[in-house]
């Protein structure tokens, strides 16, 4: 396969969301592994019992026993994964740092698993070996040599197991800081602060079972036939037996709209597919708040229409009375907000409006489901209290078949924050953890991503630790980001494989080399387990099932506990008799965490088990002991003052997402099949009404540039223009390599999430004939 971008070729697809072409694109990613048979193998043992977690999406699995549970996109995580090939200190004898920085993201994880550990040469610019144990004491040493311990970041991707963070957070602690910047800052965030100030709890109400008892799903903002496939089939499922799917999305997602099950032979040879949703609507960028707003508008119009005629009730009175409080203020702020208003801020028309609204009252039980379409942008906490809002106005909370339902993003996310990787930590949790291990816990909060990235900048931050994920690209700003990794005198990242945050370097730099889910993990007392959580609050074990193509690799509980002992010594806790058996990780954690008592018995269960959610069950840990409305005002500028000081309005507004054929910054193929593109990344979307307004042609090459009231000049080049089906006045393009257009100070209220949705962007004739590399874009 061609590392390289290719000749780039746009062709609308007219397929079904998974069927055949995921077939194809299984098969070719498994043989392209170099060790097809063992992978099949391992595939097989997806998400069962006695198997692995899939790496790829946090969707929960079907209690089902039996049942194949990986998809196409799980798959290529775990042929990505499972390679055969390496990237040793033979593969950086051949490759300078400046040399390697020349090639593409997909060109540098598709090298192979890092396999030993690594320090950065400085003269020779070059990765040398270095031993495990010199390794941890240099970062000791570094840590030790700080002036407070918040000059250090300790950045967590959601791969990372339950026992690694649960390790991680105890190390940091103790050692003194709350600076655990994270990938949920950049996901979900907004979901957890909305939710908690709204139903006492940070996290999605529904289970796997409340899907096929819902009258309608509403899915919001997500894209599932790539992000989440295995989600499609109970969206199948749901129109199947005659209830609504009602999606709201500018962009006509193939997987929201029909799909062929892969693994039901008639359907697949009948060339059949079903239709996935029974209404889309398709809201301006950031509009839905608006929308849902609008929604609970017609609710009320109909609500006083049913009071004055007799007619049942739309509202949930007995609901509303037992368990809320303030929807006398929500519902004055209904009445406050005019129509024109909503249409206007939600690009929908009225009738749009009250069609979305009649579906919604017209369910008993309602499921509303969301992601980074809703996430991503500055008002996203006030949006997700509105979608609470509508939910509690009909009682949609607490019940089978209903409920909120944040769809998250990295396998085990959601689990890391259980384990308390959050810089802003529950008292709760530091007051267990100072009972059960006798320290005095930090009290100050620590820094966020864009916190952490500007305490670098800034020269306050002077180590920076990655478990995992590639801060390089993932984050805002790249080039400032970028400074920021350089500024550090040490960078070390803990990972699986090559990418860009390792190429970016502090004075000093190590790259550590750990297992993946599908390794098996060898300790001391045998085959370990480690456990994770999806995104309906399950707790379940996963065992590694391929043997690991180094013994100089470690699995990233050793790792933490190696850098905690060089730091701390035998402080909390005897790191190693730890790890020999993390049984007793799981000991501690069922000691401090809540809701894990008996962990150990409970996680091996078949199925694993489930964490209690209070919201679930109509128990309300909020301050007002109820839910709550939260009366939000409408944003009045969503862009957060981007186009001060700027002359004009922006030519378009943003969003970046992701391709069909990546998974965050790994970037397997460059095609993105469901919407059409082939062998190039470097693309941007556009209404061909726009493109012509602009002055352009579809198929040419523009540079892309960003607003923001900084005066910083961010801007990316040699894009080619695609004429889609997209709302006027909006573009789309890809995440990474978009990522140097958002402004690390373009953040959402509340969440301080970059609005990674919402960029305001102006377009201008290429200056350069050919494109830079994907490196270099991202330099
Ligand atoms: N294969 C694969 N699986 C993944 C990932 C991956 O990269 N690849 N990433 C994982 C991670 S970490 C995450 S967080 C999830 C991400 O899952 P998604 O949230 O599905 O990911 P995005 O590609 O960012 O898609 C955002 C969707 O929201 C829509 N959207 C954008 N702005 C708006 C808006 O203002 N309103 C509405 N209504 N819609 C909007 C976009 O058109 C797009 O369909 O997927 C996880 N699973
Ligand atoms: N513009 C823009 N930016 C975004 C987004 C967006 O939609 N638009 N989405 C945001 C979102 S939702 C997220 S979650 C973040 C993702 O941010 P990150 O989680 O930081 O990024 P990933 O690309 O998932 O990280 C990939 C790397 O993780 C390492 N890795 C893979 N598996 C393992 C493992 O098991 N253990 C360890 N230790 N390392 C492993 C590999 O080295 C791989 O190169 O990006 C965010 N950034
Ligand atoms: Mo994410």
């Amino acid at each position: 396969m061609s590392l390289q971008a290719e000749h780039l070729r746009y062709r609308p697809y007219a397929g079904p969301a998974a069927g055949w072409g995921a077939l194809r694109s299984v098969a070719s990613h498994w043989l392209d592994s170099k060790q097809p048979l063992k992978n099949l193998r391992a595939l097989l043992k997806t998400n069962q019992n006695g198997g692995f977690d899939c790496p790829g999406c946090a969707w929960g699995d079907s209690p089902e026993a039996g049942m194949v549970k990986f998809c196409e996109n799980g798959a290529k995580a775990v042929n990505w994964e499972a390679t055969r090939r390496r990237v040793d200190a033979t593969f950086f004898a051949r490759y300078s740092l400046s040399q390697l920085r020349e090639q593409s993201d997909y060109w540098l994880e598709y090298q192979g698993r890092l396999t030993e550990p690594l320090r950065y040469d400085k003269a020779s610019d070059r990765y040398r070996p270095i031993d495990w144990d010199d390794a941890f004491a240099l970062i000791g040493h570094h840590l030790n040599a700080l002036e407070t311990p918040d000059q250090a970041e300790f950045y967590t991707s959601g791969r990372t197991s339950n026992e690694a963070a649960f390790l991680y957070q105890l190390f940091v602690r103790a050692y003194g800081s709350n600076n655990f910047p994270d990938c949920s800052n950049m996901c979900h965030e907004a979901s957890g602060v909305a939710l908690g100030e709204s139903i006492g709890v940070g996290k999605g109400s529904v289970r796997f079972e409340d899907f096929a008892k819902a009258d309608a799903i509403f899915v919001l903002g997500q894209n599932p036939g790539t992000n989440h496939p295995r989600m499609l089939e109970p969206l199948r499922e749901a129109v199947a037996r005659g209830a609504q799917v009602v999606c709201f999305n500018p962009l006509k997602e193939r997987g929201l709209e029909r799909f062929q099950h892969p693994q039901h032979a008639i359907e697949m040879l009948a060339n059949g597919s079903a239709p996935l949703n029974t209404a889309f609507f398709r809201p301006r960028l950031g509009g839905d708040m608006a929308a849902l707003r609008g929604v609970a508008k017609f609710l009320l119009l109909w609500e006083r229409e049913a009071q004055a005629t007799g007619a049942p009730a739309v509202f949930d009175h007995a609901f509303i009375a037992e368990h809320t409080a303030g929807v006398e203020a929500y519902l004055a702020v209904l009445d406050a907000t005019d129509w024109p208003t909503l249409e206007a801020q939600s690009g929908l028309s009225l009738t749009e409006l009250e069609a979305a609204a009649r579906l919604y009252r017209a369910a008993e039980r309602v499921i509303i489901c969301w992601a980074m379409g809703i996430t991503q942008h500055r008002h996203s906490v006030a949006t997700i209290q509105e979608i609470t809002n509508l939910q509690l106005l009909r009682g949609n909370l607490g019940k089978p078949g209903a409920g909120l339902c944040p769809v998250r993003g990295h396998s085990n996310v959601q689990g890391d924050r259980t384990m308390g990787i959050n810089e802003r930590p529950p008292a709760r949790l530091l007051d267990s953890l100072e009972r059960r291990f006798g320290f005095a816990v930090p009290r100050q909060p620590g820094h966020n991503v864009v916190e952490a990235i500007e305490a670098m900048l800034a020269g306050r931050a002077r180590v920076f630790i990655g478990l995992g994920g590639n801060f390089a690209q993932a984050t805002p700003d790249s080039r400032r980001t970028q400074q920021a990794l350089q500024r550090c005198a040490l960078t070390v990242q803990i990972s699986t494989k090559l990418n860009r945050s390792h190429l970016t370097v502090g004075q000093d730099a190590l790259i550590l080399p750990c297992l993946g889910r599908t390794d098996i993990d060898r300790q001391a007392a045998g085959p370990q387990a480690v456990t994770v959580e999806d995104s309906f609050s399950m707790i379940h074990a996963s065992y590694g099932q391929l043997e690991p193509l180094s013994p100089l690799m470690r699995s990233e509980p050793a790792i933490v506990a190696g850098i905690a002992q060089a730091t701390l010594g035998n402080r909390p806790v005897d790191w190693p008799a730890l790890i020999a058996d993390y049984s007793r990780i799981r000991e501690l954690i069922g000691e401090t965490i809540p809701g894990f008592a008996d962990f150990e018995q409970r996680v091996h269960r078949p199925g694993g088990f489930h964490l209690d959610n209070p919201a679930a069950e109509r128990r309300w840990s909020t301050a007002s002991g109820r839910a709550n409305f939260i009366a939000n005002a409408l944003p009045d500028d969503p862009f957060g003052g981007a186009l001060e000081g700027h002359d004009a309005q922006p030519d378009l507004i943003l969003q970046t997402l992701r391709s069909h054929d990546q998974y965050n910054t790994t970037v397997y193929g460059l095609d993105d099949r469901y919407r059409g593109v082939k062998g190039d990344r470097r693309v941007i979307f556009v209404h061909i009404d726009d493109i012509r307004r602009l002055g352009f042609e579809p198929g040419q090459k523009v540079d892309i540039q960003s607003l923001w009231h900084d005066g910083i000049e961010r801007r990316v080049t040699a894009f080619t223009l695609l004429d889609f089906d997209i709302p006027r006045g909006q573009a789309a393009a890809y995440y990474p390599e978009t990522n140097p257009l958002v402004p690390l100070g373009s953040v959402g209220i509340g969440s301080h999430t970059p609005t990674s949705k919402s960029v305001a962007i102006r377009l201008h004739a290429a200056q350069e004939e050919s494109a830079p590399s994907l490196a270099s874009a991202g330099q």
